[in-house]
């Protein structure tokens, strides 16, 4: 009997010997370039990645592998339009180790299950397709054909199409994965869980709700363009770095920054462009103009402050609010001042937790801008009233008429890089009927009408016995999502788990009874099929599509691309009950776009415009004002003041990134822009929240997290005295995963709240 799933699902709790050093003040410049350089060397074949990094994200070449950060649209840099973390993307994909056969042989699971998720990942690139039987300790090798008709018996066995489930992360292409849902919703199920629901879920909720749209309404020329960009919950000097490139032309041409933040992200006070010369030379630009401190979860409170002395001006002066755009193009504006009118001002600052001097030089910011651009990420959405944060700056942007036109706008800053492209293709549990019925007229099966399963869902289901089959579709669904143990028991509880992946990690450990591994080509590769190499397509965080092709030869003979692996999967499960041609799209990824133009709004002789240098912009109604709301304007909202009551001994955690990983894939143990080396099982603290419970820095102490009346613990984490809101605390994801409730998660979105986790830290009395 090997181990646990509960205990392989858990990240090792040893301590890597931690260095520590003054936070930075400043982002890239040359630490960053050599922190490349560094990561070239150690990974890859440098001279392969010199060619790639000189095809990454230009016109005709591949769409970084990272985040979903948009290109310009006309002129690219030829030096290179990526960043340092686009960098290590690439060469994560593009390492010089291969895991194959005779790893797996050396190697029981039990055994990889005990390295770091680092160590597991800098292992190699997955190589052939393997298969883990039922009661094995080793993976042992598959042959394609095989591997497909074992997916095909599982899902054929079962008594409800619903018994499977099929996630996606946001890396597949919008070939892959509109025919990825379509075999799905023709097998028979809309359980289509993805990435999205833990990440931007509470922003498409809130934005289709109160504009019409779930995408941000901005382009990369209106960040240009803006007189005032508030950069809320988001760390961008190491999540979407190029965005500090977009923030320097905005302040070059006049515009100021707003960052609403807990910590002082280094990123985004101050930049130093590493491909401008004189930029090096003078040492940086100063991006934040104002730095507002806020406590985890104090954003509604801090807007709400905003609010209402915007409207205090407004009827001591006028001229604040945009009046003829309220008129014309929004609804609900009276229920909206009827029910601000309640609040007050100082409680709201002090929920907030933020001075009033910050808030007045904030303020007198936004009293005379009238072009606003909001962005945001990660910090606002995973929040229990998530999706109340984003329709609270939704309100403030209708105020100032800072929508639909140049300069103004949301804008959500999207986590991988074709998240945005998998949902508007179709990958969606709750997928609205306008688009099935497209499906069903156009393919001549009917669609599940009824909404799948979401990531949370599907972990409860699991743990209760309603799922047998999981398939992944990229991603390490174990590592991203929250609670680790109670997930893992109910991943363990699937009779087959199986993984389409790059790249090895936890989820092909944590497995159900069998287990499948299905090694496919990455961004970088060369997409070789009948008709010759393979063009596929992306959307960005504002919209536009564009083309990506590989341009390396693939790392081994035996991959195959995602969307030949949906092909063979469907043709093998559905056989003659199919409609569709599966295999003629593999053959012809053209093929695939005709189908989507015809099915999805905007796609429009795809495969042409797909042809164009910059790809094409998709259509987004907020952004010519044309809100398909249910009223037919955009709608104001009212939203109320979480309330928290911290105990004594608690604090709020937020689980975040440091600057050295991709989500669950580590790059490097370092966290450079915070000044923490070689470690990741820290806790930053607020110093007297140190001092009054007694502990010094690097103490060791153990975490637990108590949700209606469940305690879950991790342990062996470092104490760091940190720049931090008193009360609260952050650590990494995925390692304090294990402590983020399955019940806490956004209302209405269902986004885990892993950015307000209620803990307790309790130190470690054996040290
Ligand atoms: N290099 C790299 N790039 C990435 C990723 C990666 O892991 N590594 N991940 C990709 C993905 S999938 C995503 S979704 C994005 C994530 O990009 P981000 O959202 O920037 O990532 P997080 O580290 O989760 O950072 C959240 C930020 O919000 C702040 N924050 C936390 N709670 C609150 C709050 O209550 N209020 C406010 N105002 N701020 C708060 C944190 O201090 C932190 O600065 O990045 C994408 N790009
Ligand atoms: N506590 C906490 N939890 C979080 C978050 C948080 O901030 N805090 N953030 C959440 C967010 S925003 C997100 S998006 C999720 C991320 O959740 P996921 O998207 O599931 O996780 P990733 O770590 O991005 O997935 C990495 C794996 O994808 C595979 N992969 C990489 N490239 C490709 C490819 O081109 N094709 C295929 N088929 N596979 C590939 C590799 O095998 C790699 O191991 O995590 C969420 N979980
Ligand atoms: S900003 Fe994002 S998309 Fe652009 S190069 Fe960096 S990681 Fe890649
Ligand atoms: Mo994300």
């Amino acid at each position: 009997m090997g181990s646990s799933a509960e205990k392989k699902a858990q990240t090792p709790e040893n301590f890597t010997d931690i260095k520590i050093k003054a936070p930075s003040q400043n982002s890239v410049g040359f630490d960053a370039l050599k922190s490349s350089v560094t990561h070239v060397l150690k990974y890859t074949k440098p001279l392969d990645a010199i060619k790639a990094s000189l095809k990454m994200n230009q016109k005709g070449g591949f769409d970084c592998p990272g985040c979903a950060w948009p290109d310009p649209d006309d002129e690219r840099s030829s030096i290179g339009e990526y960043c340092e973390n686009g960098i290590k993307a690439m060469t994560e994909e593009m390492q010089n180790k291969l895991i194959n056969r005779e790893f797996f042989a050396n190697h029981s699971v039990d055994e990889l299950a005990e390295l770091s998720d680092f160590e597991i990942g800098k292992s190699g690139r997955l190589s052939e397709p393997m298969y883990l039987p039922e009661g094995a300790t080793h993976y042992q090798p598959i042959s394609w054909e095989d591997a497909f008709n074992k997916v095909a018996t599982h899902l054929n066995a079962l008594e409800n199409p619903d018994e499977a489930v099929f996630y996606t992360s946001g890396r597949t292409t919008n070939e892959a994965a509109f025919l990825y849902q379509l075999f799905v919703r023709e097998f028979g199920t809309s359980n289509l869980p993805d990435c999205s629901n833990m990440c931007h879920e509470a922003s498409g909720s809130a934005l289709s709700e109160t504009l019409g749209i779930g995408k941000g309404s901005v382009t990369l020329d209106d960040l240009y363009k803006a007189e005032l960009v508030m950069v809320v919950g988001q760390n961008p000097g190491t999540n979407h770095p190029r965005m500090l490139s977009a923030l320097e032309k905005c302040k070059n041409n006049g515009g100021k920054i707003i960052t609403v933040n807990p910590l002082p992200e280094a990123g985004l006070i101050s930049f130093t462009n590493p491909q401008s010369f004189l930029g090096l030379l003078k040492g940086g630009t100063k991006l934040t103009d104002v730095f507002v401190p806020i406590t985890i979860n104090g954003d509604v409170a801090f807007f709400k402050a905003l609010l209402i002395k915007l409207l205090e001006k407004e009827e001591d002066i006028g001229e604040v609010f945009d009046l003829d755009f309220i008129k014309e193009y929004t609804h609900g504006f009276d229920d909206f001042i009827l029910d601000l009118k309640t609040y007050d001002f100082d409680e709201c600052l002090q929920a907030a937790g933020i001075s009033e001097a910050v808030f007045n030089e904030a303020f007198e910011l936004i009293l005379k801008k009238n072009k606003i651009i909001i962005c945001w990420a990660m910090g606002l959405t995973q929040h229990q009233n998530a999706v109340d944060n984003i329709r609270e700056l939704v309100n403030l942007l209708l105020l100032k008429g800072s929508i639909g036109k140049e300069g103004a706008g949301t804008c959500p800053v999207r986590g991988h890089s074709n998240v945005q492209g998998d949902r508007t293709v179709g990958i969606w549990e709750a997928a609205p009927q306008a688009f099935l019925d497209k499906i069903e007229s156009k393919y001549g099966f009917k669609p599940k009408s009824q909404h799948g399963y979401s990531v949370i869902d599907t972990v409860k289901a699991m743990n209760e016995g309603k799922v047998k089959v999981f398939f992944g579709m990229g991603g390490n669904f174990i590592s991203a999502v929250p609670d680790t143990t109670y997930s893992a028991i109910g991943m363990s509880k699937c009779d087959l788990t199986v993984h389409v992946s790059t790249k090895l990690n936890r989820s092909h450990l944590v497995t159900g009874k069998e287990a499948l591994i299905l090694p496919c080509l990455g961004r970088t590769e060369k997409d070789y099929q009948k008709t010759g190499v393979q063009v596929q397509s992306v959307e960005n965080s504002m919209g536009v599509v564009s083309s990506t092709k590989g341009i390396l030869e693939p790392c081994s003979s035996d991959l195959m691309s995602e969307v030949a692996v949906v092909c063979g999967i469907a043709n093998a499960t559905l056989k003659s009950r199919t409609k569709i041609k599966w295999l003629n799209y593999k053959d012809d990824y053209n093929l695939v776009r005709d189908d989507i133009q015809e099915v999805i709004e905007g796609f429009e002789d795809y495969n042409n415009r797909l042809k164009q240098p910059s790809g094409f912009y998709l259509p987004n109604g907020a952004r010519e004002r044309q809100f398909k709301t249910n009223t037919g304007k955009a709608n104001f909202s009212i939203n109320k003041l979480p309330e928290w009551t911290l105990k004594d001994d608690e604090l709020i955690m937020m689980t975040i990134r440091s600057h050295d990983q991709f989500n669950t894939t580590i790059y490097g143990l370092n966290d450079r822009y915070r000044g923490i080396f070689n470690e990741r099982r820290i806790i930053f603290m607020n110093r007297d929240d140190m001092a009054s419970r007694n502990l010094k820095d690097q103490q060791v102490v153990h975490l637990q997290s108590e949700f209606n009346g469940d305690i879950r613990q991790a342990k062996n984490f470092k104490v760091v005295g940190y720049d931090i809101p008193k009360n609260c605390c952050a650590t990494y994801f995925p390692e304090t995963n294990v402590l983020v409730p399955i019940d806490s998660f956004a209302h209405t979105a269902k986004t885990p709240a892993s950015k307000s986790v209620v803990v307790r830290v309790i130190a470690n009395t054996a040290n």
